[in-house]
């Protein structure tokens, strides 16, 4: 279930309009999915003091944060179907160390597509957005499955 010479070419032209500004979309993605999902909040012991939206957007480590997710995300995007030796450390640390469920794996990948929609939105058509998509959701599979290897249900 890769995607397509045509399909990869969508999903890299929008992350080269995303990249510029990787921070301001981190950030943005991060504030969002505790805002819409309050419960991932608490896996961060680093931001679980963080009451108040003024807090959260004030915040230099929500931004780093957010900075770091979308770095690894590119770098993932960039190898397209051959990501796994950069996905394994990653899903390594999210099964054994924070312990994040698939769930909420699908929550940010809900909110990067709606945060890139929002921010760009005449290069972000249709056929991008299904591209996008689908390349998070083979990120997302390939993640649960390696999840699996490293004894975690997710
Ligand atoms: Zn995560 C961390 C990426 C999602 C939670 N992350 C992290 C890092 C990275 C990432 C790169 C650093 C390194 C390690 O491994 O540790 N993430 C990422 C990505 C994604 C994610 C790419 C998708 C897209 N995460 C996520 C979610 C959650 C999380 C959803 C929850 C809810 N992470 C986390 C935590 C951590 C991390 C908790 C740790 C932090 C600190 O620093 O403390």
């Amino acid at each position: 279930m890769g995607l397509s010479d045509d399909e990869w070419h969508h999903v890299l032209g929008i992350w080269a309009k995303v990249e510029p500004d990787l921070s301001a979309h981190g950030q943005e993605v991060i504030i969002r999915l505790f805002q819409v999902h309050p419960e991932t909040q608490e896996r961060f012991a680093k931001f679980k003091n963080l009451k108040t939206i003024d807090e959260l957007r004030s915040s230099e480590e929500v931004k780093k944060h957010g900075t770091t997710v979308l770095t690894a995300l590119g770098r993932i995007l960039k190898l397209k179907n051959n990501h796994e030796p950069e996905l394994k450390p990653l899903a390594e640390s999210h099964a054994t160390k924070h312990k994040i469920p698939v769930k909420y794996l699908e929550f940010i990948c809900e909110i990067i597509v709606k945060v890139i929609a929002e921010k760009h939105p005449s290069d972000f058509g249709a056929d991008s957005q299904a591209a996008m998509r689908k390349a998070l959701e083979l990120f997302r599979n390939d993640m649960a499955s390696k999840y699996k290897e490293f004894g975690f249900q997710g």
